[in-house]
């Protein structure tokens, strides 16, 4: 069996590990990520595309942030349709903050080239990845690599695994705690090279149910319609998504979207869920293998970001001499985790169509959404939230 060491042994390639493995080489730790997949498969997976000023910060921190700030779409403003009206929340008057579009996908590109330049170590389609030793002060992960049997030794396992990986399933069951709430629909998302409806993106409230515009460029459009739990993408034809998606939209709005033919199609549950605590001795849980979050809030890929933000620092602080930072990470993450969950549970319940709404409810959802949109002070709890809670390091 090979056997190798590094500091920090990072499980999973995606935004959490590679955002960890570049703010640790910043910090002049040393780190090794394990991927399962290939690095195309990661860089093919459609999700997030907005990011909060806290990843832009955490970005720029690492490095990686130049395309970003080149080709990222700085938005001051979200919209809200109901009732077939447009009402725009203005981000930029009420928090003096704005919210930046840019794809995960491009976020996971530039975080892995800046890697591969750094000659920075990080093994893909790694199989049979086993975490052990961490309840102890000898932590190792384990895999085979083209069927040869590997050994990494390190101080400290980083589950930057996601929520099927492999870390949070290798802590014994009575060490944690998890909260979990699973929505009755999902999301159907296509990706077109159209440009985008609006400027701005535009979440949507509708008796057909819920619908999103939004885009990765002036010229790529991503859209979102709600679709029941049991829906397959693959029964819908591109004819079928617009129409969807028109009958969702203001009138004015749906007669301007331009559409074209989808380049990805595919559909994402929803659940809320948090698993605590984020520690076990020498493995830290970061984003998605510690926490989900229904899309609708966009915190998701920003929850995973403020994760690896105040991991990074705690881990370069043990070095340095101090255990503070390890010993507070998981309380000081779950503060604004749950927060994040709350704003995230709360856009989602007031946006979508519920089997069971019936109609008080869904004047309970009117007039939330009336409220909102003529109370500055509502309008604000949701663009502070939106924009992102601050992130205490
Ligand atoms: P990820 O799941 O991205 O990455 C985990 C990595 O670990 C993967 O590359 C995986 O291959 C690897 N891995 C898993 N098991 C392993 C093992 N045993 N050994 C080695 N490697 C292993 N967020 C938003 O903000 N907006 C959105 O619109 C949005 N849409 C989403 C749609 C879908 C279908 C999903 C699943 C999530 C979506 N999210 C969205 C959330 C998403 O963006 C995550 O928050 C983000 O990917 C979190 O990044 P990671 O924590 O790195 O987890
Ligand atoms: C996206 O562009 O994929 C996106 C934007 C905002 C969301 C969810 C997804 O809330």
């Amino acid at each position: 069996m090979a056997s190798t060491r590094t500091q920090v042994a990072i499980v999973g390639a995606g935004p959490s590990g590679l955002l960890l493995g570049a703010l640790l080489a910043r910090a002049g730790v040393d780190a090794v990520i394990v991927e399962q997949r290939s690095a195309d498969y990661v860089l093919g997976r459609i999700r997030a595309g907005v990011l909060e000023q806290v990843t832009v910060d955490l970005l720029d921190e690492a490095g990686v942030s130049g395309r970003l700030h080149a080709e990222g779409l700085p938005h001051d403003g979200v919209n809200l349709a109901f009732d077939g009206v447009l009402h725009r929340i203005d981000l930029k008057a009420l928090t003096g903050k704005h919210v930046v579009v840019y794809g995960q996908t491009e976020v996971t590109r530039d975080l892995m080239e800046a890697r591969a330049a750094a000659g920075l170590r990080t093994v893909y389609e790694a199989q049979d990845v086993a975490v052990h030793g961490f309840d102890g002060g000898q932590p190792f992960v384990s895999y085979t690599l083209r069927g040869e049997p590997h050994m990494l030794q390190c101080d400290f396992i980083a589950g930057c695994d996601g929520y099927h990986g492999v870390c949070r399933a290798s802590v014994p069951a009575e060490a944690l705690q998890t909260h979990e709430k699973v929505y009755p629909f999902g999301w159907l998302g296509i990706l077109a090279d159209v440009p985008p409806v609006a400027h701005e993106l535009i979440y949507a409230h509708s008796e057909h149910g819920f619908a999103l515009c939004s885009m990765r460029s002036a010229a790529r459009s991503r859209y979102y319609v709600q679709c029941a739990l049991d829906d397959h993408a693959e029964r819908w034809s591109d004819e079928a998504f617009w129409a969807e998606l028109k009958r969702r939209l203001p009138a004015d709005v749906a007669a301007q979207v331009l559409t074209g033919p989808s380049i990805e199609k595919s559909i994402a549950p929803l659940r809320s869920f948090v698993a605590e605590p984020m520690r076990f001795g020498r493995l830290f849980l970061a984003g998605d293998a510690a926490h989900i979050v229904p899309p609708t809030g966009a915190k998701g890929l920003n929850l995973a970001a403020g994760d690896v933000g105040l991991l990074s620092r705690a881990l370069a602080e043990f070095y340095g001499g101090s255990s503070r930072g390890i010993d507070t990470y998981s309380e000081r993450c779950l503060q604004r985790v749950w927060k994040a969950e709350r704003f995230s549970w709360w856009f989602t319940s007031l946006m979508h169509r519920f089997p069971d709404t019936g109609s008080f409810g869904q004047r309970m959802q009117h007039a939330e959404l009336s409220y909102l949109v003529s109370s500055e002070a509502a309008s604000k709890a949701l663009a502070e939230n939106y924009v992102g809670l601050p992130l205490a390091f």
